[in-house]
């Protein structure tokens, strides 16, 4: 029996040799479940900051040309104060705000840059999510493929900063493909 796989820290794995039994169960599904047993944990990375503990930073691959893209985590706050995100950055962006997107009741999507940051509650959590806050990687240096990670850092108004990488994930990816229309607005 000779299986070896290696992961690369982008996430991606490959399976270099399998044992002549995996031929039968089709190496197809064979590399599927290695695959997402062995890179499961690494898709849902995570970093902590103090009481703070960030959850899956993860981005959009970008369409060729882009200008912007868009990060999102979640933020579980363990400690007895509440603290605030104000602010982050990403190697691949030129200027990087914090955005909050909303829908008015005639549907019409608008996204402005909070001012204050994200509040993440004692005891409690926030998330940055399509359709609502998230960071906006702006005038971009490059485009970023899904499966690649870039690195970015945030900081907290009382916790300070960290480092963060976040992971790069299909173009329609996420539960908010709508998202990418708001951030036609930013282009250029
Ligand atoms: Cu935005």
């Amino acid at each position: 029996m000779s299986i070896s796989i290696r992961c690369a820290a982008s996430g991606a794995c490959s399976v270099s040799r399998f044992h002549p039994s995996a031929r039968r169960l089709g190496i197809a599904g064979v590399t599927l479940m290695l695959l997402f047993a062995i890179c499961q944990p690494l898709f849902a990375h995570g970093f902590k900051l103090g009481d703070l503990e960030i959850g899956h930073p993860w981005s959009r691959a970008t369409p060729q040309g882009a200008k912007v893209a868009a990060g999102y985590l979640t933020i579980r706050n363990g400690g007895a104060a509440a603290d605030r995100l104000v602010a982050a950055s990403g190697e691949i962006a030129g200027k990087t705000e914090i955005h909050e997107m909303s829908v008015d009741d005639k549907g019409v999507m608008t996204m402005r840059p909070v001012t204050g940051g994200v509040e993440i509650p004692a005891g409690g959590e926030a998330a940055l999510k399509p359709g609502s806050f998230h960071i906006m990687f702006m005038d971009l240096k490059r485009g970023v493929k899904e499966g690649e990670r870039f690195k970015g850092t945030l900081t907290f108004e009382k916790a300070g900063t960290v480092d963060v990488e976040f992971a790069v994930e299909a173009m329609g990816g996420g539960s908010g493909g709508q998202e990418a229309g708001g951030h036609g607005g930013h282009g250029g």
